[in-house]
C-alpha cells in the first residue's frame, strides 16, 4: 500500500449552506492520522489548502448560475497541483472536505499523467451545468465538470477535457436529481447505480459491477465519497440531508470492497457539516469509512 498524505480543504463556497468548512477539523479531531497509522500505513498530514472565506471577501462573481466561480477555481487549481505532487512522490492523497466542489481539483490532480477511473458515491449526481442548475451552487456541478460539461475554467482543471471520460465514471447510490440534471445524466454514458439498484440487487453486487465497469484501461481509480449518501438518521451532519440513504453496514461494505479490489489511488471525504451533527457522529463515521477503504477488517 502507498504512503497516505492527508490534505484538508475547508471550502464551503460551493455549497448553499455554511458549516462544511469545519469538516476537516471534525475528522482530524477523531484521531484520524493515528488511526490510519495503526492500520500499518505510513501517513503524513500536509495541513490545509488555503481557502478564502465569504467574510474576508471571497468574490461571488457576477453570474448567479456560478456562485464563487473564481475563488473555487483557484482553490481547485491549487489542490490539483498539491495532489499531483503527492502522486509523483508515490503517495495516496486523502482529501478532507469541505464541499464537493473540491473534487474538481483532487480528481484533476490525481489523474494527471495517468488515466484514472472515478467512483462517485453520493445522494446527488452533482451533474448540473450553469444551464441546468437550480441553485448556482458549484458543488452541484463537479461531476459534470470532470466529465467535460460546464464552464471552461472548471472543465479545464485537469489540462485535458474531459478529465475522466464518462464511461470510466461510476455513480453509486444516487437518489436526488434535479429535472434537467436527470435528463443530462441519462444520456451521459456514466455508469449509474441508483438507490433502487442497491435495494434490488444489494450493495455487494452493485459495487462489484461499478468497480469492474470503470476498470478497463485505467491505472486504478479515485473514490469521491459524499457523506450525504448515508441515511441522515445515521449521518445527520452533512451539507444537504436527504431521506432514504444507504445504511451503516452498506457504507462499510462498499468501502471494504473498494479496499479489496486493490485499485484505490486517491480518496475524497466531503460534505461533513459539524453544525448539524450530533456529538461528531458523522465525522466519526466518515473516519471509520476511510479506515475500511484503507484496508481495515473485522478479523
Ligand atoms: C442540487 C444543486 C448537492 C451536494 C447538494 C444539490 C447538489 N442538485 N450536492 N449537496 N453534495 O443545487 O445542484
Ligand atoms: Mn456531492
Ligand atoms: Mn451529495
Ligand atoms: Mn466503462
Amino acid at each position: 500500500m502507498y504512503p497516505i498524505a492527508l490534505l484538508g480543504v475547508p471550502i464551503d463556497l460551493g455549497a448553499g449552506r455554511r458549516g462544511v468548512d469545519m469538516g476537516p477539523s471534525a475528522m482530524r479531531y477523531t484521531g484520524l492520522q493515528a488511526r490510519i497509522a495503526a492500520l500499518g500505513h505510513d501517513v503524513c498530514d500536509l495541513g490545509n489548502v488555503p481557502t478564502p472565506m465569504i467574510e474576508t471577501g471571497a468574490p461571488l462573481g457576477d453570474d448567479p448560475r456560478l456562485r464563487y466561480l473564481d475563488p473555487i477555481w483557484r482553490v481547485c487549481a491549487e489542490l490539483a497541483d498539491r495532489v499531483a505532487t503527492c502522486v509523483q512522490q508515490g503517495q495516496l492523497p486523502l482529501i478532507l472536505g469541505g464541499d464537493h466542489s473540491l473534487a474538481m481539483g483532487s480528481v484533476s490532480g490525481s489523474t494527471r499523467g495517468r488515466q484514472l477511473g472515478l467512483i462517485w458515491i453520493d445522494a446527488h449526481a452533482d451533474f448540473n451545468t450553469p444551464e441546468t442548475t437550480p441553485s448556482g451552487n458549484i458543488h452541484g456541478m463537479s461531476l459534470a465538470a470532470l466529465s467535460g460539461r460546464g464552464h471552461p475554467l472548471l472543465t479545464g482543471l485537469a489540462g485535458r477535457v474531459p478529465a475522466i471520460p464518462p464511461d470510466q465514471i461510476a455513480l453509486v447510490a444516487v437518489r436526488d436529481l434535479d429535472p434537467l440534471e436527470r435528463e443530462a445524466l441519462r444520456t451521459s454514458g456514466i455508469h449509474t447505480f441508483t438507490m433502487h439498484d442497491i435495494d434490488r440487487r444489494g450493495m455487494a453486487a452493485v459495487m462489484e459491477q461499478a468497480i469492474s465497469c470503470i476498470s478497463h484501461a485505467t491505472d486504478g481509480y479515485h473514490v469521491s465519497l459524499d457523506l450525504d449518501v448515508i441515511d441522515p438518521k445515521i449521518a445527520p451532519g452533512v451539507g444537504t440531508p436527504v431521506l432514504g440513504g444507504i445504511s451503516y453496514r452498506e457504507a462499510h461494505l462498499a468501502m471494504e470492497l473498494i479496499a479489496q479490489a486493490g485499485g484505490l489511488r486517491s480518496l475524497d471525504v466531503v460534505e461533513v457539516n459539524p453544525i448539524l451533527d450530533i456529538h461528531n457522529a458523522t465525522a466519526e463515521l466518515a473516519v471509520e469509512l476511510v479506515l475500511s477503504a484503507l484496508g481495515k477488517r473485522i478479523l
